[in-house]
């Protein structure tokens, strides 16, 4: 499908945003814009009018105000990662790339918090708080292009949701541009505050349809450098979820629990050239991390040997820099190496872990029926039920595919969205994971701060009528 051609600025908005944040970082030139024009994955697609990348929260604050005087929509964008077509701008909006609110702040050691500018990425975060003595409680494999800001707009989950939480469990304060131009900021860090609503909180996971994050205050955890990594073959789901079970009773350091299987394996093995780890292929498999002050190698051997053999099929450890993110790359390697085989329909959904297994079942045939096709790739968080859904050869099916794994999940009790957010891509699904209520309390938020919705249409709450082929704007590849 073809992108809409892009739209032309409103009179005199273009020399406002030159104004508000310099000549050098308007960007007009159709082939600099195209950049800022489609996803990670590639399936989605849209059109800029012009990309403004402001360096202050100052700066966000003017190019907002000369938008809503305009009535002109705003996308916002970050790294670019996110997998729901929410970063992709639509109808010729002005793209507001977060890339240049860079400023981090030094460590503030008695609080173990920071203060950090929304376009600083995951990975230059990780180096500077660890360097103080201090971690940060999210992780994962975008971590060298994925920003604060994305993350915290996303309520980005992870790797070790397990022991810290997701990205909103981190957000201590928050500074934000409103569609009007207005600023709030509270970035004091009280862990104890209860004087009305948690906006920060209520910011998180809002997809950039309430407000532009700018500076994030942000919880630090424990650098815990004594570390070994697991990696263990397993029967299929159920066996999997028997040796979660001990290791989340027996392990108190245990960080992360990854679920991948064996169509997974190879195909990230033939991407990435990695050897088999192990002489026999297996159906499952998990990734185990434990962290903390002192070794803990020998209670994860521990755990392992408590399992029974008919659940703990094989297993390999590692407790060197390189042998870890050895058993680290079969599992995060698994995003690329898909898209490295063609451009997926990406799900990302929980159920309760009593219905996993059934869900796991269930799927084959459930996507067969739609796309005839498909190939089907399934991994992800095992502790939160959270499983990545994979499909690719399906882009032409992805509406067909889409409606029937979200309602798949849906009967399963399941989220249509366990950690990469609604975006454009799902939007139309909403219903199945939020009562009407729910929805209308949402819409009253988003048209009470931003009532012409000029912050990135068409995410989250704007589904457009339903079509054949695929979310409307964020164009299906
Ligand atoms: P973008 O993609 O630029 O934007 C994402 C959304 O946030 C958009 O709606 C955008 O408009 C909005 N937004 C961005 N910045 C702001 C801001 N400052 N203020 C308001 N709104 C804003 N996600 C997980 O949760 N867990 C994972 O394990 C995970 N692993 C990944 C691995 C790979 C290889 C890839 C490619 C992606 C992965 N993701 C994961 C998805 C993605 O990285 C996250 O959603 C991330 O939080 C997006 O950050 P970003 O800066 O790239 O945001
Ligand atoms: C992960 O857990 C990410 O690796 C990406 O959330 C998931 O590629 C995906 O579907
Ligand atoms: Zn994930």
């Amino acid at each position: 499908m073809t992108a809409p051609a892009a739209t032309a600025l409103a009179p005199g908005l273009t020399e406002e945003l030159r104004a508000a944040v310099g000549e050098a970082h308007l960007l007009t030139d159709p082939s600099i814009v195209a950049s800022y024009e489609t996803d990670w994955t590639g399936r989605f697609h849209g059109r800029a009018s012009c990309v403004v990348r402001p360096a202050d929260t100052a700066q966000v604050a003017a190019v907002m105000t000369a938008a809503a005087r305009a009535k002109a929509t705003v996308c916002v964008q970050g790294g670019n990662t996110g997998l729901v077509g929410g970063s992709i701008p639509v109808d010729g909006a002005v793209l507001l790339s977060t890339a240049r609110l860079t400023v981090l702040e030094p460590v503030e050691v008695a609080a173990g918090q920071v203060t950090a500018g929304a376009g600083v990425t995951l990975a230059a975060l990780q180096r500077h708080v660890r360097a103080a003595g201090y971690d940060f409680g999210v992780d994962f494999a975008a971590r060298d292009s994925a920003t604060l800001g994305g993350m915290a707009a996303t309520n980005a989950g992870g790797e070790r949701v397990l022991r810290y939480g997701t990205t909103r469990a981190q957000i201590l304060g928050i500074e934000a541009v409103l569609a009007d131009g207005s600023v709030i900021s509270r970035l004091a860090g009280l862990p104890k505050d209860n004087t009305g609503y948690d906006v920060a909180s209520l910011l998180a996971g809002s997809e950039g349809t309430l407000g532009i994050i700018t500076r994030l205050r942000l919880r630090l955890a424990p650098l815990l450098t004594e570390r070994a990594v697991a990696l263990v073959a397993v029967d299929g789901i159920a066996g999997a979820l028997t040796l979660l079970q001990t290791a989340r009773n027996r392990l108190p350091t245990l960080e992360a629990a990854e679920l991948f299987l064996a169509d997974g394996l190879a195909l990230v093995r033939e991407k990435t050239g990695l050897p088999a780890p192990f002489a026999a292929e297996h159906p499952a498999y998990l990734v185990l991390e434990c962290a903390g002050r002192t070794d803990p190698t020998d209670d994860l051997l521990a755990a392992l040997d408590a399992c029974d053999a008919d659940v703990l099929l094989d297993a390999t450890v590692a407790t060197d820099t390189r042998g870890r993110h050895t058993l680290w790359a079969y599992r995060e390697s698994h995003t690329e190496a898909i898209n490295a085989a063609g451009v997926p329909v990406k799900l990302d959904v929980a159920v309760p872990l009593t219905a996993l297994g059934e869900l796991v079942a269930a799927l084959p045939t459930t996507i067969a029926e739609a796309a005839p096709q498909a190939r089907l790739i399934l991994f992800g968080h095992i502790n939160e039920g959270n499983l990545h859904v994979n499909i690719l050869n399906a882009t032409d099916r992805a509406e067909a595919v889409t409606d029937a794994v979200l309602h798949l999940v849906a009967a399963h009790r399941g989220s249509i969205s366990a950690e990469h957010g609604v975006g454009r891509a799902k939007s139309r699904w909403l219903h199945l994971s939020r009562s009407p209520q729910e929805i209308a309390m949402m819409r009253a938020i988003r048209q009470g701060l931003d009532p012409d919705a000029l912050l990135n249409p068409r995410v989250l709450l704007d589904a457009p009528p339903p079509t054949d082929r695929g979310p409307a704007g964020a164009n299906s590849a």
